[in-house]
C-alpha cells in the first residue's frame, strides 16, 4: 500500500463485534487497570481562572509568575477534557506555596520572578493554596470529573520543602532537624541531597514522615481523589515507600493508584520498584527522546521497532506512563523546530504503544513555549472567553487528530494492552509492526513512514490475520490485503 508521511495507516482484521464484548467484560473485571486510561496533566495556574477573586499578586507578563488559574476554571472546563477524550486527569500540588519566589534567569527571556505557581514549594503541607482553592473546589472538582468518566490523580511532594517554609528550623521531640540542608551530592547520594537546592525533608525520620503522610491522605480521603502522583521519588529511600504503599491502601482503599517520577524511568529502570509492589507505575523517560530521533531520520526503522518491542518488558499488572512533553523537559513540537507533521507522527506511536499516555496540557493544540520557562505557558483558548489563555491561537486540526487517535486507542484492547510484532526489515524505511489481543481477537497493525514522500511497503501477514480484508482508522475505508 501507498502511504504519505503523514498518514500511518491502520487496518483492523478481526471481527468488531467480539472485541467490544470482551472490552466491557473486560473492564468489570478489572476496576483498578489503568491500561486503558489516557492521562492528562494540568498546570492548575495556567489552565483556566474560575475565580478572580483569589488572584492575590497575579501578573500574566511575568513567565515565572502567577497567572491566576485555579479549580474552579479547571471544573468549568472539564468537558474540554472529555470531549478530547481523556479519563484521567492529574494535577499539580495544591498545598499552601512560599510566600515570595525567587529570582530566576533562562536563556531568551528577560529576569524574572519564579513564584511557586507550579505548587512544588511548599510551606505548609496541611493547609491549601489560596489562589488554587478549598478543599472543596478539590472535592468538587473530583465529582465533577467523575461524572465525566475521569479520574484524578493528585501530585504529592514528599522530599522537599519550599526554600522557605514552617518548617525551617523545625525539631523533633528528641531535638533532631526535620529539614537537611545544602548537604550531599545527587550524584552520589540521591536520597540524602538537596534537589535543586530545595530544604530536603528527613522523612526517614518517623514524625517528619508522619507529617507529610497524614496531611496528603487526610486531604486525598476528604477530595476523593484516585490517586497520586508521586513527585521526586528518586529521592526518597524504599522504606518509606513500603510505608506509603501500606498506608495508602490502608487508609485508601486497595485500588488507590500510584504514579512515580522517577527520573530516567524505564521498563527496566523501574522494575525494582513493581517487583516491591511499591507503585502501579513510572514515568516512561525514553519513549520522548527516542521517538524524536526516529521521526528525525536517526536511527533504523527497525532499531527504533526494537526498542518499542523492549518497552513490553514491563511486569504483568504495572505500567509504563510516556509522554512527549512535560513540565521538566523542552516541549517535543519546539524540539521539532515546529514540524507539525513529524509531531503528529510522534502522536500516533504514542497512542499506538503500550503504557498510560500522558498527555501535557495544551499539547493537543500545538501550545507554543519550548523550554523552561515557557514550557509551563499558558493554555491557549483561541477566541474562547477563558483567562489566563484567552486569545492564544489553537490548532483545532491538531486537536481532531488527537481526539481521533485518543479514540482509536479505547477502541481497541489490542493498542492497550495487546502484544507486539515487530514487522519492519532490516533496511525498511517504514516502521510496522502488529499490536494483537490474545483474548478478543483484536489486532491492529501500525505503519509509520517517516519519509517525505510515499512509499511502497509489502507487510508479511501472519497466520492469525484470518480474514483478508481490514479497515483503516484514519482515513476510513477497507484495505485489501493480498
Ligand atoms: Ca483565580
Amino acid at each position: 500500500m501507498r502511504l504519505s508521511r503523514a498518514m500511518p495507516a491502520w487496518a483492523r482484521v478481526r471481527q468488531w463485534g467480539l472485541g467490544l464484548l470482551v472490552a466491557l467484560f473486560a473492564a468489570g473485571a478489572w476496576a483498578a487497570d489503568w491500561s486503558r486510561e489516557v492521562l492528562y496533566f494540568v498546570l492548575v495556574d495556567r489552565f483556566a481562572d474560575g475565580d478572580p477573586s483569589n488572584n492575590r499578586g497575579v501578573d500574566r507578563r511575568n513567565p515565572g509568575g502567577w497567572h491566576g488559574g485555579d479549580l474552579k476554571g479547571l471544573t468549568a472546563q472539564l468537558d474540554e477534557l472529555r470531549d478530547l477524550g481523556v479519563t484521567a486527569l492529574w494535577i499539580n500540588p495544591v498545598q499552601l506555596q512560599q510566600a515570595r519566589g525567587m529570582p530566576a534567569q533562562a536563556p531568551g527571556v528577560q529576569p524574572f520572578q519564579h513564584e511557586g505557581f507550579h505548587g512544588y514549594w511548599i510551606h505548609d503541607f496541611q493547609a491549601m493554596e489560596p489562589r488554587f482553592g478549598s478543599v472543596d473546589d478539590l472535592k468538587r472538582l473530583v465529582d465533577a470529573a467523575r461524572e465525566r468518566g475521569i479520574k484524578v490523580l493528585l501530585d504529592v511532594v514528599y522530599n522537599h520543602t519550599g526554600y522557605t517554609s514552617r518548617y525551617s528550623g523545625r525539631r523533633t521531640a528528641d531535638g533532631q532537624p526535620w529539614i537537611r540542608l545544602g548537604e550531599g551530592n545527587c550524584e552520589v547520594d540521591a536520597v540524602t541531597c538537596a534537589v535543586g537546592g530545595l530544604p530536603d525533608l528527613r522523612v526517614e525520620l518517623p514524625e517528619v514522615r508522619d507529617h507529610v503522610l497524614d496531611a496528603n491522605i487526610a486531604l486525598a480521603r476528604q477530595a476523593g481523589v484516585a490517586g497520586f502522583r508521586l513527585d521526586t521519588y528518586k529521592h526518597i529511600g524504599s522504606d518509606f515507600w513500603a510505608e506509603h504503599r501500606r498506608r495508602t491502601r490502608d487508609q485508601l482503599g486497595r485500588d488507590f493508584f500510584l504514579l512515580a517520577e522517577y527520573w530516567g524511568g524505564t521498563a527496566q529502570s523501574l522494575d525494582g520498584f513493581f517487583e516491591r509492589d511499591e507503585v502501579d507505575s513510572g514515568f516512561d523517560f525514553s519513549f520522548k527522546g527516542s521517538c524524536e530521533a526516529w521521526v528525525q531520520g536517526r536511527g533504523r526503522s527497525v532499531a527504533f521497532g526494537a526498542y518499542l518491542r523492549s518497552r513490553h518488558q514491563v511486569r504483568t499488572g504495572y505500567h509504563l506512563a510516556h509522554y512527549l512533553s512535560s513540565h521538566d523537559e523542552p516541549m517535543m513540537l519546539g524540539n521539532l523546530g515546529g514540524d507539525r507533521e513529524r509531531f503528529r507522527l510522534c502522536v500516533a506511536l504514542q497512542m499506538t504503544s503500550l503504557g498510560i499516555p500522558v498527555i501535557y496540557y495544551g499539547e493537543e493544540v500545538a501550545r507554543g513555549g519550548h523550554d523552561w520557562p515557557l514550557n509551563r505557558n499558558d493554555m491557549p483558548w483561541g477566541s474562547r472567553d477563558v483567562l489566563p489563555g484567552k486569545g492564544i491561537p489553537r490548532d483545532e486540526a491538531m486537536r481532531s487528530y488527537y481526539k481521533q487517535l485518543i479514540a482509536v486507542r479505547r477502541e481497541h484492547l489490542a493498542l492497550t494492552r495487546g502484544s507486539f510484532t515487530l514487522l519492519t526489515g532490516p533496511q525498511d524505511p517504514v516502521l510496522a509492526f502488529l499490536r494483537r489481543d490474545a483474548g478478543s481477537g483484536d489486532q491492529v497493525l501500525v505503519l509509520v513512514n517517516r519519509e517525505d514522500r510515499p512509499v511502497e511497503v509489502d507487510v508479511p501477514a501472519g497466520d492469525s490475520w484470518g480474514a483478508p480484508a481490514a479497515r483503516d482508522r484514519l482515513a476510513g475505508g477497507a484495505v485489501a490485503l493480498a
